[in-house]
Protein backbone atom coordinates (compact mmCIF):
# COMPACT_ATOMS: atom_id res chain seq x y z
CA UNK A 1 0.00 0.00 0.00
CA UNK A 2 1.38 3.34 -0.94
CA UNK A 3 1.73 5.92 1.38
CA UNK A 4 -0.01 8.65 0.01
CA UNK A 5 1.07 11.80 1.73
CA UNK A 6 -1.10 14.48 1.43
CA UNK A 7 -0.34 18.14 1.90
CA UNK A 8 -2.90 20.84 2.60
CA UNK A 9 -2.18 24.15 2.09
CA UNK A 10 -4.72 26.91 3.41
CA UNK A 11 -5.01 29.72 0.20
CA UNK A 12 -5.86 33.00 1.49
CA UNK A 13 -8.23 34.36 -1.40
CA UNK A 14 -10.28 37.22 0.98
CA UNK A 15 -9.41 40.46 0.83
CA UNK A 16 -9.43 42.02 4.65
CA UNK A 17 -12.21 44.62 5.48
CA UNK A 18 -12.29 47.82 6.70
CA UNK A 19 -14.10 48.30 10.18
CA UNK A 20 -15.02 50.97 12.06
CA UNK A 21 -14.51 53.89 9.21
CA UNK A 22 -14.94 57.28 10.76
CA UNK A 23 -17.96 58.65 9.22
CA UNK A 24 -17.47 62.12 6.66
CA UNK A 25 -16.34 64.98 9.10
CA UNK A 26 -17.34 68.29 8.61
CA UNK A 27 -15.41 71.61 10.32
CA UNK A 28 -15.67 75.00 10.16
CA UNK A 29 -13.33 77.48 9.85
CA UNK A 30 -13.07 81.88 9.73
CA UNK A 31 -13.24 82.72 6.43
CA UNK A 32 -9.61 83.83 5.42
CA UNK A 33 -7.83 80.61 7.27
CA UNK A 34 -6.47 78.48 4.82
CA UNK A 35 -7.69 75.59 6.22
CA UNK A 36 -8.10 73.26 9.95
CA UNK A 37 -4.57 71.99 11.19
CA UNK A 38 -6.16 70.30 13.78
CA UNK A 39 -8.81 67.70 12.13
CA UNK A 40 -8.48 63.93 14.23
CA UNK A 41 -10.62 60.75 14.41
CA UNK A 42 -10.55 57.59 15.28
CA UNK A 43 -8.52 55.56 12.93
CA UNK A 44 -10.43 52.38 11.42
CA UNK A 45 -9.04 48.94 11.60
CA UNK A 46 -8.45 46.09 9.34
CA UNK A 47 -9.34 42.59 10.11
CA UNK A 48 -8.98 39.88 8.23
CA UNK A 49 -9.78 36.06 7.29
CA UNK A 50 -6.24 34.98 8.08
CA UNK A 51 -5.82 36.80 11.33
CA UNK A 52 -2.38 38.05 10.75
CA UNK A 53 -0.23 40.13 8.62
CA UNK A 54 -3.04 43.23 8.61
CA UNK A 55 -1.33 46.31 7.65
CA UNK A 56 -3.40 49.71 7.39
CA UNK A 57 -1.94 52.33 5.57
CA UNK A 58 -3.22 55.75 5.37
CA UNK A 59 -3.27 59.04 3.17
CA UNK A 60 -3.30 61.32 6.91
CA UNK A 61 -2.70 60.34 9.94
CA UNK A 62 -4.53 62.12 13.14
CA UNK A 63 -4.35 64.87 13.81
CA UNK A 64 -3.94 66.13 10.50
CA UNK A 65 -4.13 69.40 8.26
CA UNK A 66 -6.87 69.58 6.04
CA UNK A 67 -7.29 72.77 3.11
CA UNK A 68 -10.29 74.32 2.91
CA UNK A 69 -12.53 72.06 0.62
CA UNK A 70 -13.20 68.65 0.63
CA UNK A 71 -10.72 66.01 1.00
CA UNK A 72 -10.41 62.64 0.80
CA UNK A 73 -8.66 60.12 3.34
CA UNK A 74 -8.06 56.88 2.17
CA UNK A 75 -6.85 53.76 3.97
CA UNK A 76 -5.68 50.78 2.75
CA UNK A 77 -5.24 47.25 4.40
CA UNK A 78 -3.22 44.39 3.25
CA UNK A 79 -2.87 41.03 4.42
CA UNK A 80 -0.25 38.63 3.83
CA UNK A 81 -1.78 37.15 0.73
CA UNK A 82 -1.24 41.14 -0.20
CA UNK A 83 -4.75 40.97 -1.15
CA UNK A 84 -5.92 44.77 -0.13
CA UNK A 85 -9.19 46.89 0.16
CA UNK A 86 -9.44 50.51 0.77
CA UNK A 87 -11.73 52.07 2.38
CA UNK A 88 -12.13 56.48 2.31
CA UNK A 89 -13.73 58.78 4.31
CA UNK A 90 -14.16 62.83 3.11
CA UNK A 91 -12.82 65.44 5.28
CA UNK A 92 -15.29 68.65 4.41
CA UNK A 93 -13.22 72.15 5.75
CA UNK A 94 -15.76 75.44 5.03
CA UNK A 95 -15.51 78.95 5.54
CA UNK A 96 -17.90 80.89 7.43
CA UNK A 97 -17.19 84.66 8.45
CA UNK A 98 -18.10 85.81 12.33
CA UNK A 99 -15.75 88.77 12.45
CA UNK A 100 -18.06 92.22 11.21
CA UNK A 101 -16.08 94.62 8.80
CA UNK A 102 -13.50 97.10 10.20
CA UNK A 103 -14.53 100.88 9.94
CA UNK A 104 -11.23 102.26 8.85
CA UNK A 105 -11.89 106.51 9.53
CA UNK A 106 -14.77 106.66 11.62
CA UNK A 107 -15.18 111.04 12.17
CA UNK A 108 -14.03 112.71 14.96
CA UNK A 109 -16.66 114.50 17.04
CA UNK A 110 -17.23 118.21 15.88
CA UNK A 111 -18.49 121.45 18.28
CA UNK A 112 -19.89 123.83 16.22
CA UNK A 113 -20.74 127.44 16.89
CA UNK A 114 -23.29 129.40 15.92
CA UNK A 115 -24.41 132.70 16.46
CA UNK A 116 -27.37 133.84 19.16
CA UNK A 117 -30.14 133.72 17.36
CA UNK A 118 -29.37 130.58 14.61
CA UNK A 119 -30.94 127.53 15.90
CA UNK A 120 -29.11 125.61 13.31
CA UNK A 121 -26.01 124.55 11.05
CA UNK A 122 -25.00 122.52 8.32
CA UNK A 123 -22.33 119.92 9.41
CA UNK A 124 -19.79 117.79 7.38
CA UNK A 125 -17.52 115.16 7.22
CA UNK A 126 -15.88 112.49 5.64
CA UNK A 127 -18.09 109.61 5.09
CA UNK A 128 -16.26 106.79 7.19
CA UNK A 129 -15.08 103.72 5.08
CA UNK A 130 -14.77 99.70 6.33
CA UNK A 131 -13.53 96.71 5.03
CA UNK A 132 -14.27 93.19 5.28
CA UNK A 133 -12.16 89.84 4.38
CA UNK A 134 -15.26 88.85 3.08
CA UNK A 135 -14.98 91.75 0.05
CA UNK A 136 -17.98 92.70 1.12
CA UNK A 137 -18.69 95.51 3.74
CA UNK A 138 -21.55 97.98 2.69
CA UNK A 139 -23.49 100.92 4.66
CA UNK A 140 -26.75 99.21 5.52
CA UNK A 141 -28.36 103.06 7.31
CA UNK A 142 -26.51 105.96 8.42
CA UNK A 143 -28.24 108.21 10.45
CA UNK A 144 -27.63 111.64 8.63
CA UNK A 145 -25.53 112.78 5.30
CA UNK A 146 -22.72 115.11 5.52
CA UNK A 147 -24.70 118.99 4.57
CA UNK A 148 -27.30 118.05 7.03
CA UNK A 149 -28.88 120.50 9.26
CA UNK A 150 -28.07 120.01 13.02
CA UNK A 151 -30.22 121.48 15.76
CA UNK A 152 -28.19 123.39 18.42
CA UNK A 153 -27.74 121.08 20.90
CA UNK A 154 -25.70 117.23 20.60
CA UNK A 155 -26.41 115.03 17.73
CA UNK A 156 -25.51 111.47 17.34
CA UNK A 157 -24.53 110.24 13.93
CA UNK A 158 -24.57 106.57 13.18
CA UNK A 159 -23.51 104.45 10.34
CA UNK A 160 -23.91 101.03 10.42
CA UNK A 161 -21.44 98.61 7.69
CA UNK A 162 -22.49 94.71 7.40
CA UNK A 163 -20.53 92.33 5.74
CA UNK A 164 -22.27 89.34 3.00
CA UNK A 165 -22.61 86.95 6.11
CA UNK A 166 -24.77 89.88 8.16
CA UNK A 167 -22.14 90.89 10.62
CA UNK A 168 -22.47 94.66 11.50
CA UNK A 169 -19.95 97.14 13.10
CA UNK A 170 -21.28 100.41 13.96
CA UNK A 171 -19.12 104.18 13.74
CA UNK A 172 -20.90 106.66 15.72
CA UNK A 173 -19.90 110.13 16.69
CA UNK A 174 -21.45 113.56 17.68
CA UNK A 175 -21.77 116.90 16.18
CA UNK A 176 -22.66 119.62 19.00
CA UNK A 177 -24.00 123.03 18.05
CA UNK A 178 -23.35 125.34 20.42
CA UNK A 179 -25.00 129.11 20.68
CA UNK A 180 -21.74 131.56 20.22
CA UNK A 181 -21.75 134.68 22.13
CA UNK A 182 -20.46 137.19 19.83
CA UNK A 183 -23.54 139.73 19.29
CA UNK A 184 -24.22 138.83 22.81
CA UNK A 185 -20.96 140.16 23.62
CA UNK A 186 -20.68 142.85 20.72
CA UNK A 187 -23.94 144.31 22.68
CA UNK A 188 -22.89 143.91 25.56
CA UNK A 189 -19.27 146.35 24.76
CA UNK A 190 -21.62 148.70 23.43
CA UNK A 191 -24.10 148.89 26.12
CA UNK A 192 -20.96 149.23 28.56
CA UNK A 193 -19.65 152.10 26.37
CA UNK A 194 -22.36 154.36 26.04
CA UNK A 195 -22.77 154.18 30.27
CA UNK A 196 -19.34 156.37 29.76
CA UNK A 197 -19.77 159.70 30.45
CA UNK A 198 -16.94 162.06 30.03
CA UNK A 199 -16.21 163.56 33.46
CA UNK A 200 -15.66 167.45 32.12
CA1 LIG B 1 -16.76 89.59 7.99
Amino acid sequence: MALLDCFFFVVDTTPPQCTNLPADITRFVELGLPGDDSVTWVEPTCEDASGTGRVLVSTFTPPASFAVGTTTVTYTCTDDASLTTSCSFEVNVQTRDTVPPVIANCPDNQVLTVELGTESMRAFWAVPTATDVSGVATIESNTHNPGDLFNVGMTTVMYVFVDSSQNRATCQFTITVETGRTQHHRRLVIAQESLLIPLN
